[in-house]
């Protein structure tokens, strides 16, 4: 019998197989996409009433903003390269609930459960992480920088020291003052089918391709058993575990995840073998049926996404997928941004000021 999914994330010190896009490509990709947002920020109009976001937004108020929040976020992850699945995560459960304005980071209050007390939204991780690089900024920069944007920084820097791309981040969110546990039902559902899943992103001005290629975060971190238990065991809607997950797969799952209630406290890597490591063998799980939860199963069933998903498990499209991904992610942290005289910037992230 195989051995279960290891426990641990372990940083790899060989490139997976086939897996590495040249140097050269995720430099030039960098390049393009600086130049193509040089290009748009200086032709943004500042004459339009809503206001944009900006690369360059903190350059005077704050020069250092993202060199700081590079250094911290480097330091943390040489010691726990996993959190890097933790800040990513972050910014995604920012970007759906209520919008990129750090909710996410708020604490409950004796009259109001906070987005982050919702269950089983609960396994969001890296809040201390967070809140270490605001403290170094508040030091350098009092209330000039949001914990929005330390969020969209940390998660574009812990995609790139991942060995993920790399791009710019436009700049300029403040913070909400509210957070509620009731607004997670914005994210996408676990449970349902693809089209669901397309929904859940529509709803957000984000596409299928960005479905299938934010899904791609996935390549890093880990599920507790809680999430994919009812794929494994007969449950109450369903006489037999999913068929849509390969069987010897589920062999190997079942032994760390024993309890068909999901209460055993095991967890599996998404992407196993690489999960500290930011690379498209995640789809080659998938396009093996050994994705682990329903939501990386369904991406097989849509025509648009299935494609993808094989393209990317070639190997061959790596750069593709790293250039996709940036594009993606710009798009999701532009998701209802607070700007101008909005909101606030808040000098901790976890309370309003
Ligand atoms: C398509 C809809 C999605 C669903 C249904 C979904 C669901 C989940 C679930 C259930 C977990 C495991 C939580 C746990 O058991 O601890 C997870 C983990 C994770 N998700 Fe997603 N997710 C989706 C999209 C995304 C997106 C768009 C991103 C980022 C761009 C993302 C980033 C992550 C990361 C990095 C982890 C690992 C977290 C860690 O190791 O702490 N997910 N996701
Ligand atoms: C970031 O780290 C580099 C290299 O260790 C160092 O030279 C630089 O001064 C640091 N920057 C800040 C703002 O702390
Ligand atoms: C809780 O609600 C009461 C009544 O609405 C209000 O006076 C109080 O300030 C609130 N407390 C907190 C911690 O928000
Ligand atoms: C799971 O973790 C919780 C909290 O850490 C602990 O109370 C519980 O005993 C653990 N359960 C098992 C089966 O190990
Ligand atoms: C992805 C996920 O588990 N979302 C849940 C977060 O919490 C809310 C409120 O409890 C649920 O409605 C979501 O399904």
């Amino acid at each position: 019998m195989a051995a279960p999914p290891a426990t641990t994330c372990r940083r790899r010190r060989t490139p997976p197989l086939a897996a590495l896009p040249p140097a050269p490509a995720a430099a030039l990709l960098r390049l393009a996409l600086l130049a193509a947002a040089v290009l748009c920020t200086t032709g943004a109009s500042a004459a339009a009433g809503a206001q944009q976001l900006d690369v360059g937004y903190y350059s005077k108020a704050c020069p250092a903003a993202e060199e700081i929040v590079r250094n911290e976020t480097a330091a943390a992850l040489r010691d726990s390269p996993d959190l890097a699945a933790a800040l990513l995560r972050l910014h995604y459960h920012d970007c759906f609930v209520q919008g990129c304005d750090a909710s996410v980071l708020l604490d409950s209050t004796p009259n109001n459960t906070a987005e982050k007390d919702a269950m089983p939204n609960g396994s969001l991780r890296g809040f201390d992480l967070v809140a270490r690089v605001k403290d170094q900024l508040e030091t350098a920069c009092p209330a000039t920088v949001s914990c929005a944007d330390v969020l969209a920084l940390m998660a574009r820097d812990a995609v790139a020291l991942s060995r993920g791309p790399s791009w710019p981040v436009a700049l300029g969110r403040r913070d909400g003052r509210t957070s509620s546990a009731a607004s997670c039902g914005e994210l996408p559902p676990l449970r349902g089918d693809v089209n669901l899943l397309v929904q859940a992103f529509a709803a957000k001005g984000l596409d299928v391709k960005d479905l299938v290629v934010l899904s791609g975060a996935h390549t890093l971190g880990k599920a507790h058993c809680a999430s994919y238990a009812d794929r494994l065991y007969p449950s109450a809607g369903c006489s037999t575990a999913d068929p849509a997950l390969d069987a010897r797969y589920a062999d190997r799952l079942r032994m760390r995840c024993t309890m068909a209630d999901g209460s055993s406290n095991g967890t599996s890597e998404l992407d196993p073998g690489s999960c500290v490591t930011f690379d498209t063998s995640y789809y080659r799980h998938v396009a093996r049926r050994r994705g682990l939860l329903r939501s990386d199963a369904y991406l097989l069933d849509h025509r648009f996404t299935r494609a993808y998903v094989l393209q990317a498990a070639s190997g061959r499209y790596d750069g593709h997928f790293f250039h996709d991904f940036a594009v993606s992610m710009d798009k999701m942290a532009s998701i209802g941004v607070l700007t101008g005289d909005q909101g606030e910037i808040r000098t901790k992230c976890n309370v309003v000021n």
